[in-house]
């Protein structure tokens, strides 16, 4: 018996403390055939209790300057402060990096993150670690902020013989079970279907855990959205729907994705409740995250997140942004840029100063180059995983087809373009 039905038949999970009783079975839902339940039968959605008042208009706790309003301060722990401002110095880092490998043909292919570091960081920072992660394109720093380390994320990058996807994935697909972050689908929008029902399957084993699941703006565009979001209301998922609004999909603005006033407010036609944040402003982006997975983890079901930020270099290192927008937006945004903001309020608060910051991006700086020198150190994946983990046992017609290849006239050699 599978593990999801074994969970089925265990009463003691529904109490555990946080927890409210499950509701009982709809009527007209019936035990499948066989005997056995339906997950839905079984342990349906908690009810609905009375709505949790959610902040209304755009989130915001750090001005442009990087000040709090008083009493608006929600007073995190020194290490916690720390701890995202590191990360997004370090996500910065890597990214301009990354981008540099990618010019030099070192790596095929890069996503940058700058300008969404606050966005990713905030939300990832306000998970316990035992919640799962689902990406899009641009959350490889929550893999890193789980434990992949920076040499591992090289190796996929490379898509070396090191790399746990064995070359098989594009760069920036990232995928770390260990950490709970689930391998990224390069199709937009489905992982917002995964992050629901892998949501909705730990409730019903009794896993006390809450899935994060990452869109852009461009995906609430993509069918799966409409369906994930239904989805989670309905059941009642103990899941974050997080939406990185960058404002670009590839070359498609806001404007031409969206007729909605925001994003965030399309949570309000699956009822699910909604919040749009400062993507730009880290405590805020934490702050909203935070109150989401609480409600998720106590029974009280999905919240849709907005978190509005903008993407201030190219959608991929394939691609020139100068061709459609204005160069003027993108100054715009640099100004507000999310780590200037937060040093500034860290400064103010005595906790950063510029002598730490040298020491750390000099320590950033050296870890990244001796992750980049480890990871091309690795070869490149052995041949035979062409064909290997399709079926338990490679086929004797995958065995023909691949001694064919690397028969062929100019194996090995690296046939230039990378096409994307
Ligand atoms: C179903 C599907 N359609 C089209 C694409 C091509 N595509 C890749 S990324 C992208 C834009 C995504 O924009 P957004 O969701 O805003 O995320 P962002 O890249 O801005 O982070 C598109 C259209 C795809 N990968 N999958
Ligand atoms: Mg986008």
């Amino acid at each position: 018996m599978s593990r999801v039905a074994k969970g089925l038949g265990k009463p003691a999970a529904k109490s555990r403390p946080g927890r409210k009783p499950a509701a009982r079975s709809r009527p007209g839902r019936k035990p499948a055939a066989g005997g056995r339940p339906t997950p839905a039968a079984a342990k349906p959605a908690p009810a609905a209790r009375a709505a949790t008042p959610m902040p209304t208009g755009l989130v915001r706790l750090l001005d442009d300057d990087g000040m709090v309003a008083r009493g608006k301060d929600p007073n995190l722990a020194e290490p916690v402060l720390r701890f995202l401002y590191e990360q997004m110095v370090q996500v910065r880092e890597f990214d301009r990096r990354m981008l540099m490998l990618q010019r030099q043909g070192r790596i095929g292919f890069y996503g940058p993150i700058l300008g969404q570091e606050a966005a990713t960081v905030g939300s990832v920072a306000a998970l316990e670690p035992r919640d799962w992660i689902f990406p899009a394109l641009r959350e490889g720093a929550a893999a890193m902020m789980r434990g992949l380390s920076l040499t591992e994320a090289i190796n996929q990058l490379i898509g070396n013989g090191a790399d746990r996807c064995k070359g098989r994935q594009m760069p920036c697909h990232y995928t770390f079970k260990e950490g709970h972050y689930y391998g990224m689908s390069s199709v937009i929008g489905t992982q917002i279907s995964h992050a629901v029902g892998a949501a909705m399957a730990a409730r019903i084993r009794g896993d006390d855990i809450v899935v994060l699941g990452y869109m852009g703006d461009g995906a609430t565009s993509a069918n799966d959205f409409h369906c994930g979001m239904n989805f989670a209301a309905v059941y009642r998922s103990p899941c974050v729907l997080f939406c990185q609004n960058n404002q670009w999909a590839i070359s498609v603005p806001i404007s031409k994705q969206s007729a909605s006033e925001t994003l965030a407010q399309k949570g309000k036609a699956y009822g699910i409740p909604y919040v749009r944040v400062d993507g730009n402003d880290v405590l805020a982006v934490y702050s909203v995250t935070r109150a989401a997975v609480e409600r998720a983890r106590q029974g009280d079901g999905p919240t849709f997140v907005e978190a509005v930020t903008y993407r201030r270099l190219g959608h991929s290192s394939s691609d020139d942004p100068t061709r459609y927008r204005d160069e003027a937006e993108v100054k715009a945004w640099e100004k507000k840029d999310p780590i200037d903001r937060f040093r500034a309020y860290l400064v103010r608060q005595g906790l950063w100063d510029d002598q730490r910051e040298a020491a750390f991006k000099d320590d950033i700086a050296q870890r990244v180059n001796a992750a980049i020198a480890a990871a091309e150190a690795n070869g490149p994946p052995a041949d035979e995983t062409l064909v290997t983990d399709v079926y338990a046992e490679v086929t004797p017609q995958l065995r023909e087809q691949l001694a064919e290849v690397l028969a062929l006239d100019g194996r090995g050699v690296n046939e230039g373009a990378f096409p994307l």
